[in-house]
């Protein structure tokens, strides 16, 4: 996956998705915590997301206007909640929700059609399933779990689940992990997961949002809300000498996933500087929306796309 490593360093802008059930709420992606909802009431999320308007064409094309080369979206965040037809779990779009659509997979065929890169934003971090245990910091009792759980359980689940992204949804570009800082001490079999991902789709890239310096069989190293070297957050590791290639992912306002109160949204010239900066840096700006519950991506971010997109067809390379 030489190759793909080179293809993804020289892409330079990507669209992160924060998508999910959660939307519903406007509250952001980690509104299951911050509100402390248990299991059962969350459940009840799902049975009101009903995302008419959802348009993956329309998406696309807002992408590749802004000059972007590669979509990252989420497949599965915190709330444990998969965002296409799982076989291994009914905890999923198809099965919980009025919507009863794959949209992953509208999504993989439209990128795979017009040439954008497709990656999945995997949360190993889970506060939904029960065998997620020792439980970690974030998802403690008010998850109303029980205080058992089978982690090997657990990490098999999700290796089954990372099987179907890789196996039904054409070319996956790679594998965004998030969510390892929840359990420092715990063995995340990464070896067997990485290896598993590998061996399905050899040019799918891994990349581990874990605050460190990368382990074996990662091939790019990101930062979080940071330029590589400047760890301003505390969420990255230190800079790898010019191993790997570098991503760094920022949200266009405060918030990855919706958030109805957040009106801090980022100007196109506040978006131009990152995304040169970012490149000065040899790293990849990955640029985050968080779509609304009816599909639909707000207009201001929509505008400010716009506005990059029409700043690089001016001042850009192609
Ligand atoms: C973090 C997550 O906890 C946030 O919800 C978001 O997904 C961000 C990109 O990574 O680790």
């Amino acid at each position: 996956n030489m190759k793909n490593r080179e293809w993804f360093q020289d892409a330079k802008f990507g669209l992160f998705i924060h998508w999910g059930v959660y939307s519903v709420l406007g509250d952001g992606e980690w509104v299951m915590n911050q509100q402390q909802i248990p299991v059962k009431i969350y459940e009840k999320i799902p049975t009101f997301f009903n995302p008419t308007d959802f348009d993956p064409k329309a998406w696309v094309q807002m992408a590749k206007a802004a000059g972007m080369k590669y979509i990252t979206i989420t497949s599965k965040h915190h709330d444990g909640f998969a965002m296409w037809d799982s076989k291994v779990s009914d905890y999923n779009i198809v099965k919980r929700t009025p919507y009863g659509k794959d949209v992953l997979k509208m999504l993989a065929d439209e990128c795979h059609k017009e040439g954008i890169k497709l990656f999945f934003y995997h949360s190993q971090l889970d506060w939904h399933s029960p065998d997620y245990f020792p439980r970690g910091s974030t998802g403690g009792s008010w998850t109303g779990r029980p205080e058992s759980g089978d982690m090997n359980k657990y990490l098999d689940y999700m290796d089954a689940q990372l099987s179907e992204l890789l196996t039904g949804y054409g070319e996956v570009a790679g594998i965004w992990f998030d969510g390892m800082w929840d359990k420092k001490n715990a063995d995340w079999r990464l070896q067997k997961t990485y290896s598993l991902i590998h061996k399905l789709q050899p040019g799918a890239l891994v990349g581990s949002n874990h605050h460190v310096t990368p382990f074996e069989g990662e091939d790019f190293q990101m930062f979080e809300k940071d330029l590589p070297g400047h760890n301003t957050t505390g969420f990255s590791g230190e800079q790898t000498v010019g191993a790997l290639p570098k991503e760094t992912c920022e949200t266009i306002n405060n918030s990855w996933g919706f958030n109805l109160k957040d009106d801090h949204h980022k100007s196109k010239k506040e978006l131009v500087q990152y995304l040169v900066k970012a490149a000065g840096y040899g790293a990849n700006f990955l640029l985050n929306v968080g779509p609304m519950p009816n599909g639909k991506i707000q207009p201001e971010h929509i505008a400010s796309l716009k506005g990059v997109g029409e700043w690089l067809n001016v001042n850009g390379e192609t």
